[in-house]
């Protein structure tokens, strides 16, 4: 057998300088630092009421959740569920819970409740915030001490201006830099989903990785507004643009969901400086034919990411938008989440090219590995991205095995993602080695519904891989897209009616379909399988197609071949 020699390790670092990172502090002190200086600037926009808070205001009312939750009996280490759209209560509730000690895990609200229970047990929360309309999905759950609502609380649930009812004197608690603070759940490269612990140490390291520093990779500035309509249960909404806002001083314009009309009314008005967006809602505003009704000449920056975003594509909505640098960042929520950034949002700036996802985040290393052999790639050699830093996650909650696969012994996180890194030191993503299917930047995790599947008496085994779809019916792009839709019909039309299932193409995306191995005397249809599905699971997680087989080709140990079954599906769509 050929011995075959490591190369030598290629590390790719940012071209910006290495800066302190303030990541001893506890992550609501970070975030606040400069409150002094801002007390009178606007911090939280809110797009359905108008309502508006100052820094002093927002503050405030951090403190006065934080004993709020303090009375319901949260303490230090204790965890709190939170199921709210996009919402000032959100943000008091995250800080409140980490002036606290607390963590706060966070989920879609339109999750089942199996999917809630799932997270609700896993996470060990004690108690639920959430909107009126959707207690009654938890209202059985064993073991939760308290449902707080944010609205009109139903009976049996507290309301949350009422827990904001109090002195705000707090008392202070002792907070470790190693102390989780947000616990998303993720299922990484492999499996079910799990809770990602985010310490007060890796979300201070990935915002000061972005905007702290003489020049901040991503600048923003006191009198910048940021969009907020990405969901703040995602880890891109919560760290690159909440966090990143906070510790800035900018403000943040929160919509509780996407309605491109609010949103574009809502740009004007308040002057928004900064959107995040998924490529989806780029698609959005690249087509809508609405528009052009609004000026938008104050956004600066469009920041895209958490799915690959087509070069037409940008440049359509660079078309329109003539003023904006576009560039993507790169995230993973076990990442911290982000593990690079497009330099041209740098107060000097330099310049991305379409495509890339910008340059490793400083304070950080980042190499490229053979998935094969493990060694280290060079320049321009697709290979899976691996990060390591102080902003990576501290591991999987109670799952050291799954926390071994993803950080190896040398601190490395191996993300599941192909790419390369060019002769400009630009990030280019170009395919997933991990199982994980992405429908529109949200996480579907085959494992998930390949265990609900095995579960049905009519189905002996069965592998769900993601199928790239051509076209993309609207009503699936983003949950605030169906949710509006299902409920405006009109919308339906004037969608279909205004060119956008021409353009689908340039979105294109992942969604999942699933390979069926049926019991031998069982004749179960595609169409039962996929209502049994649908009835477990938020919406995007639904299985578009069933195939059925006779055995899933399998590792001589057990694994799944995907990729077979991914070669297959390319076959069968191109026939
Ligand atoms: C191609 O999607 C995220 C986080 C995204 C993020 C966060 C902060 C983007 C910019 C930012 O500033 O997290 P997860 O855990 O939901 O999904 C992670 C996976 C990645 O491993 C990769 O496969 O999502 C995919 N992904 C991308 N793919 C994320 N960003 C990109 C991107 N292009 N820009």
């Amino acid at each position: 057998q050929p011995i075959s020699v490591p190369p030598e390790l290629t590390i790719f670092r940012s071209k910006l300088p290495d800066i302190p990172l303030p990541n001893h502090l506890p992550l609501h002190t970070y975030c606040f630092e400069h409150l002094p200086e801002c007390r009178d600037l606007p911090c939280l926009i809110i797009s359905n009421s108008g309502n508006t808070y100052t820094y002093a205001e927002t503050h405030l009312l951090c403190r006065k959740a934080a004993c709020g939750l303090s009375k319901l009996g949260i303490a230090k280490g204790d965890c709190v569920m939170v199921l709210l759209h996009n919402s000032a209560e959100y943000v008091f509730a995250f800080m409140g819970a980490s002036m606290l000690g607390a963590v706060t895990t966070a989920a879609n609200p339109f999750l089942t409740t199996a999917e809630i229970l799932k997270q609700f047990k896993s996470s060990g929360a004690k108690v639920i915030i959430t909107h009126a309309a959707y207690v009654e999905k938890i209202r059985n759950i064993e073991g939760l001490t308290a449902i707080v609502t944010v609205d009109e609380p139903p009976q049996g649930c507290l309301s949350f201006s009422h827990i904001l009812e109090n002195d705000a004197k707090l008392e202070e608690v002792e907070i470790d830099s190693e102390d989780p603070v947000a616990m998303p759940y993720s299922s990484g490269t492999t499996g079910l989903p799990k809770g990602v612990v985010l310490t007060h140490k890796s979300l201070i390291s990935s915002v000061a990785q972005q905007v702290d520093g003489e020049n901040p990779n991503l600048y923003v500035k006191r009198d910048d507004v940021l969009l907020c309509v990405l969901p703040l249960f995602h880890i891109f909404s919560l760290n690159s643009v909440l966090l990143c806002a906070l510790r800035a001083g900018a403000a943040v314009f929160i919509m509780p969901k996407f309605e491109i009309n609010t949103m574009l009314a809502g740009i004007e008005k308040h002057r928004v400086t900064i959107a995040a967006v998924v490529p989806p809602l780029v698609l959005a505003m690249a087509k809508s034919p609405e528009v052009e009704k609004y000026d938008l000449g104050s956004i600066r920056i469009v920041l895209s990411g958490a799915a690959p975003l087509g070069k037409e594509l940008q440049e359509a909505l660079r078309n329109r938008l003539p003023q904006a640098v576009f560039g993507q960042g790169y995230g993973m929520t076990e990442a911290g989440p982000v593990l690079s950034m497009c330099p041209a949002f740098a107060k000097n700036p330099t310049p991305a090219k379409s495509g890339s996802c910008g340059t490793v985040v400083r304070n950080a290393e980042l190499k490229v590995i053979d998935p094969e052999t493990g060694f280290s790639l060079g320049r321009n050699q697709p290979g899976e991205i691996c990060i390591r830093g102080p902003q990576i996650m501290k591991g999987y909650l109670n799952d050291p095995e799954a926390t071994a696969t993803t950080i190896d012994i040398e601190g490395w996180l191996h993300t599941g993602d192909i790419g390369f890194v060019d002769d400009d030191d630009e990030v280019f993503i170009v395919d997933r080695v991990k199982e994980l299917i992405k429908f529109k930047g949200f996480q579907v995790p085959p494992a998930e519904l390949e265990s609900l599947l095995i579960n049905h008496p009519s189905i002996t085994d069965a592998a769900v891989v993601p199928y790239v779809q051509k076209h993309i019916p609207l009503i699936l792009f983003f949950p605030t897209f169906s949710y509006s839709f299902s409920k405006n019909l009109c919308n339906i039309f004037f969608f279909s009616f205004c060119g956008y299932n021409r353009q689908i193409d340039e979105a294109a995306g992942e969604v999942p379909v699933a390979f069926v191995v049926r019991t031998n005397d069982s004749d179960i249809t595609e169409e039962a399988i996929k209502e049994y599905i649908s009835k477990q699971v938020v919406f995007y997680k639904r299985l578009h197609k069933v195939y059925f087989i006779h055995a899933i080709p399998k590792s001589p140990t057990g694994k799944i071949l995907r990729k077979d079954l991914r070669a297959k599906l390319a076959a069968a769509s191109a026939a």
